[in-house]
């Protein structure tokens, strides 16, 4: 196929696909932006606020949302909900004490009208570190297993080598690229 033609034909192909990712205060989430978008750690300090990235892959062109998790930020998520194709929830895998606030946020989220056909990527960040959750740990902490008629995965994942990160990308650009494909809104 020639350049132009390949060119005009991967932007037939390329969707644009609204990500948002949220999640507790230090869970790693501008850490994950900002290695998605440049595969770079860049030191971050905690987001007052949101960062927003475009990051290509497999043909899907996601519009990431970063948004800031401290306690004081949470309620301003929701300004954020409409219109997202995707969830990406970023979890501290060290942070067990927190995870009764994890799962009540997670399920606030995933449980408002805005938000009912999005699919769910958790990423159970941090796997790093020693004594960290599992990946399965993690989901049941949340109350993934319980969850009916959504389309979510889990994936363990260090923001800092990138291990994981693409593992996950790949599960959201073809779920997503699937639902796009049939037309269909994804409800399962
Ligand atoms: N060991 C380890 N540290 C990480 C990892 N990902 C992020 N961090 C560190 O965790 C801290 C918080 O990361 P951020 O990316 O700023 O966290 P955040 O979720 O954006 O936090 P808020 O903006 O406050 O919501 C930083 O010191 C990161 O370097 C990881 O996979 N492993
Ligand atoms: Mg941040």
């Amino acid at each position: 196929m020639g350049q132009s033609l390949r060119k005009l034909f991967d932007s037939f192909c390329t969707k644009e696909m609204k990500v948002l990712m949220l999640g507790l205060d230090a869970a790693g989430k501008t850490t994950i932006l900002y290695r998605l978008h440049i595969g770079e750690v860049l030191s971050s300090i905690p987001t007052i606020g949101f960062n927003v990235e475009k990051v290509e892959y497999k043909n899907v062109a996601f519009t990431v949302w970063d948004v800031g998790g401290q306690d004081k930020l949470r309620h301003l998520w929701r300004q954020y909900f409409s219109n997202a194709d995707a969830l990406i929830y970023v979890v501290d895998s060290m942070d067990r004490e927190r995870m009764g606030v994890a799962k009540e946020e997670f399920q606030g989220i995933i449980s408002d009208p805005l938000m009912l056909n999005s699919v769910i990527l958790v990423l159970a960040n941090k796997q790093d570190l020693k004594g960290a959750m599992s990946s399965s740990e993690v989901c049941q902490r949340l109350g993934l297993y319980e969850l009916k008629n959504r389309r979510w995965h889990a994936q363990g994942a260090c923001a800092l080598t990138g291990d994981g990160l693409h593992g996950g990308l790949d599960w959201l650009a073809s779920t997503l690229r699937d639902a796009h494909t049939w037309g269909a809104s994804v409800r399962f």
